[in-house]
């Protein structure tokens, strides 16, 4: 197949909140600098939802969306030395090319490389799409586009990792559980002994609780308005839980009651910004710090009195939890296979790529963590 078309099954998203459309695809042979990858397994993840909806401002339709998965190099674009066909390997929707100005500073993970192409839907070589239906381009969608048997990804987009990790569980690596663990190491770097507050218990906010845990955190608080969360969160490290809706006062009113002042730190992995302003002012004075993990819709802001932040609570934001993609995610891998977290509890579904919308409404409707589709 090196260097020729293949025509292969993917799910195009031809319209915002129409369903996706198993098509035929082809797929065209990697440029200089690009990798084409089998994808074998991918997950849905709430932004994958949230893009579709059509609230994206970046979104583009066509598309073909995805962006949590694992597969294997069909094949190398020129020029190409990092991966070779057959690696095992995890695309990665923050790239990291080592020698932008960004991955240079030592003070993000973010990359620049890429990302005016990823966020246009195209590849950078010729600002085009590697995608066609008939003939007819399809975009590309954070640089991964993992709802195809087959994607073309930059190769500063491609991360390495152990063949013998199974690929249908270390896919939740490409983000969810990554994110919600590095918020906490990398980029709150809470404390032993902090008391922590987690919104919204999907993937991403038990990833934040397994991550607290880990830091040696001693109250984790999980906030959710689906109490059905509650049981599963336990597993996770969540001490105690709060649902808004058993309250009248407002929730970070609640919190700062429950923590004799305020949390140390609290994370928004649900994408509201109203939410976002009650986990900034549920922080204790002086020094909690708040993280925004959740994607708000375009044409969304957050508020919050000034006052908030003169008298020492800090606003940060994190993507993919700070970690450094091509770096990080092996390392990770790693990790699962020696047991020190946990993936495989965040799956709780398997389907195949052709019930991918009955996995997209699962997800919506809180009915599933992660449903990870074979291909
Ligand atoms: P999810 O849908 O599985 O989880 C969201 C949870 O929030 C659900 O349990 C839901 O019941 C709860 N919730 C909704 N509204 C609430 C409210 N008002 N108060 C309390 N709880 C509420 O989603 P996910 O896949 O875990 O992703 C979470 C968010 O993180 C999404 O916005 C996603 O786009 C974003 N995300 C960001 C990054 C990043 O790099 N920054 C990475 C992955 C995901
Ligand atoms: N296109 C959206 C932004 C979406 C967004 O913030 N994405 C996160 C990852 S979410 C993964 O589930 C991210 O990494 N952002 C950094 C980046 O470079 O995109 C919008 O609202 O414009
Ligand atoms: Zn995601």
């Amino acid at each position: 197949t090196q260097g020729q078309v293949i025509t292969c099954k993917a799910a195009v998203a031809y319209e915002p909140n129409k369903p996706l459309v198993i098509e035929d695809v082809q797929v065209a042979p990697p440029q200089a600098g690009e990798v084409r990858i089998k994808i074998l397994s991918t997950a849905l993840c709430h932004t994958d939802h949230y893009t579709w909806s059509g609230k994206d401002p970046e979104g583009l339709f066509p598309c073909i969306l995805g962006h949590e998965a694992a597969g294997v190099v069909e094949s190398v674009g020129e020029g190409v030395t990092d991966v070779q066909p057959g690696d095992h390997v995890i695309p990665c929707y923050q790239a990291e090319c080592k020698e932008c100005k960004f991955c240079k500073s030592g003070k993000t993970n973010l990359c620049g490389k890429v990302r005016t192409a990823t966020g246009a839907g195209v590849m950078m070589n010729d600002l085009k799409s590697r995608f066609s239906v008939n003939g007819k381009p399809i975009y590309h969608f954070m640089g991964t586009s993992t709802f195809s048997q087959y994607t073309v990804v930059h190769d500063v987009s491609v991360a390495k990792i152990n063949p013998q990790a199974p690929l249908e569980k270390v896919c939740l690596l490409g983000c969810g559980v990554s994110t919600g663990l590095g918020a906490v190491w990398n980029t709150a770097k809470v404390e032993a002994g902090s008391v922590v507050a987690v919104f919204g218990l999907g993937t991403v906010g038990l990833a934040v609780a397994e991550g607290a845990k880990a830091a040696g955190a001693s109250r984790i608080i999980g906030i959710d308005i689906d109490s059905k969360k509650f049981d599963v969160a336990k597993n996770f490290g969540v001490t105690e839980f709060v649902n808004p809706k058993d309250h009248e006062k407002p929730i970070q009113q609640v919190l700062v009651d429950l923590t004799d002042g305020g949390v140390d730190y609290s994370f928004e992995c649900i994408g509201n910004v109203s939410v976002m302003r009650a986990a900034l002012e549920c922080c204790h004075k002086g020094w909690g710090t708040s993280v925004i993990v959740g994607v708000a819709a375009s044409g969304q802001e957050i508020s919050t009195r000034p006052f908030q932040l003169v008298t020492g609570r800090v606003w940060k934001g994190t993507a993919f939890g700070g970690f450094k993609s091509r770096t990080h995610v092996p390392w990770l891998v790693e990790k699962y296979m020696n047991k020190e977290i946990k993936v495989d509890e965040y799956i709780t579904h398997n389907m195949n790529l052709d019930e991918i919308n009955e996995a997209f409404h699962l997800l919506h409707e809180g009915g599933c963590l992660r449903c990870v589709l074979a291909m």
